[in-house]
């Protein structure tokens, strides 16, 4: 998978794809990421990438031109696995469902905006897609392109080592298996700072430890995530008395 992305700070692009797996990827060459200067397809004395609005109102927006002639010098010819995509609070959302359709494409161009946002003719005539990673107010386009990249790039074959805890993350359910949150995990030491590990996690008991989990993640999707168990009608788990963690940590202490 080639990346592209359209920015006017490609420097924003520096340092957060040096660490870990997509890092580790990236050096074997299990895809690519190629930064695109918006400037660069200017070509007046200024490099003016944005205007003022049509019909008045606050800001900037940014041009059509240097957007469209960066998609067609880079890719001259488009095709199925070659997507382009503006990154916009107007898009739809993304979710895993849409990180593992883009996964299956060759190259995807990610588009940045800025300012107040970007002329609608490239969201109609130049992008086959326009997404928004969540109904918050980011500055720009720059790190929901990163957002994504992160969570397609996972899905490529080599990138996450393991791909068996690839396919079990929480949301990797394709529409039939109810997706829950995932079950509360614990490491060593078993007592920190007077709060103690559930103590069947400690018991070997791999059948009660299996029912305590499916119910901790059933609980903690109704309080943290009511709307996935709305959605999904997800039956909870057989009724079985059980300790909250924090609960029985509580009573612990000293
Ligand atoms: C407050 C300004 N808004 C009302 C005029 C419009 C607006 C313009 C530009 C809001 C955000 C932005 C910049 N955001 C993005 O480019 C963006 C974004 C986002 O803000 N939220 C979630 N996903 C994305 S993807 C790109």
């Amino acid at each position: 998978m080639i990346f592209h992305v359209l920015t006017i700070f490609p420097d924003f692009f520096r340092g957060p794809l040096d660490y870990g797996v997509l890092a580790r990827a990236l050096k074997a060459g299990l895809f690519e990421v190629r930064i695109h200067d918006l400037r660069s397809f200017a070509h007046d004395r200024h490099r003016t990438v944005d205007d003022r609005p049509f019909g008045g109102g606050e800001g900037m927006v940014l041009k059509p031109e240097p957007i469209f002639e960066a998609v067609e010098t880079v890719w001259p010819e488009r095709g199925p696995g070659r997507r382009v995509i503006l990154l916009s609070a107007q898009g739809r959302l993304f979710n895993q469902r849409v990180a593992r359709e883009l996964a299956a494409c060759e190259e995807l161009f990610l588009i940045c905006g800025r300012y107040e946002g970007v002329d609608e003719r490239v969201a109609e005539h130049l992008a086959d897609d326009e997404i928004s990673i969540g109904d918050y107010v980011l500055s720009g386009g720059e790190l929901a392109a990163l957002v994504l990249i992160d969570a397609i790039a996972r899905l490529l074959p080599g990138v996450v080592g393991n791909e068996a805890s690839v396919r079990s993350e929480s949301f990797s359910a394709d529409g039939d298996e109810p997706p829950i949150l995932d079950y509360p995990q614990y490491t060593r030491p078993a007592v920190f700072r007077g709060w103690r590990v559930p103590e069947v996690l400690l018991s070997g008991h791999h059948a009660e430890i299996r029912r305590w989990r499916r119910q901790a993640a059933w609980q903690k999707t109704m309080r943290l995530r009511p709307d996935l168990i709305q959605r999904h009608r997800t039956e909870p788990p057989a009724p079985e008395p059980l300790k909250q963690a924090s609960d029985s940590a509580k009573l612990e202490r000293y």
